[in-house]
């Protein structure tokens, strides 16, 4: 079985329709983590571009993906931030071999973290410390320590290493959502 089918199949039966956000800086990862939820046969993937910021879509069953690149000095924003109040968990994907930019990437989970349809819900969020193939990657603990996840208290998160190009660490991860999906969100809607 796919990961994909496997986060359908554990998300049960149920009509419900679940949507997961993947963000992250372009060049994270996002669309190369994504590849690996795709069912062949079954696969749909929309691109929406607009100049300079595109949105990469695909749905399976009752299980939604919607990807998009937070950069581009805030300019899209409102573009992104609409997908927000639609989602039921979410996917951070973190380019552990970039760590100029880990500060950007802080400042992006902060602002994240602290929109209005965002803050006051119990949203699971997934980081992806993805690259952890490269050589000068740093560890999931140091990308946890430096985005400050230990202050995120009212939601719950979990990291994981992931090399997206070999699917390492994936699995780990996806199960952890799926099941805090199922716990936190299904069971009180
Ligand atoms: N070494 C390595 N390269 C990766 C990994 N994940 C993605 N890449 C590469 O990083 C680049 C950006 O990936 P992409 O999925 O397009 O990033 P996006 O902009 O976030 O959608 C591509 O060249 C990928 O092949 C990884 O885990 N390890
Ligand atoms: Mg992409």
């Amino acid at each position: 079985m796919g990961l994909f089918s496997k986060f359908a199949f554990f998300l049960g039966v149920r009509k419900k329709e679940v949507n997961v956000l993947v963000v992250g800086l372009n060049n994270s990862g996002k669309s190369t983590v994504v590849n690996h939820f795709k069912n062949e046969e079954e696969r749909v993937t929309e691109i929406v571009p607009t100049v300079g910021f595109s949105v990469e879509k695909f749905q399976n069953q009752n299980l939604a993906f919607t990807a998009f690149d937070m950069s581009g000095h805030g300019r899209y924003r409102d573009l992104w931030e609409h997908y927000y109040k639609d989602c039921h968990g979410i996917i951070f994907v973190v380019d552990s071999s970039d760590r100029l930019r880990l500060v950007v990437v802080k400042e992006e989970l902060d602002l994240l973290l602290q929109h209005p349809d965002i803050c006051n819900r119990k949203i699971p969020v997934l980081f992806f410390a993805n690259k952890m193939d490269c050589k000068d990657a740093l560890s999931s603990v140091k990308i946890a320590a430096g985005l400050g996840l230990d202050k995120i208290m009212d939601k719950p998160w979990h990291i994981a290493a992931s090399n997206a190009l070999t699917g390492e660490g994936l699995q780990e991860g996806v199960e952890w959502l799926t099941q805090q999906i199922r716990d936190v969100v299904l069971n009180k809607s």
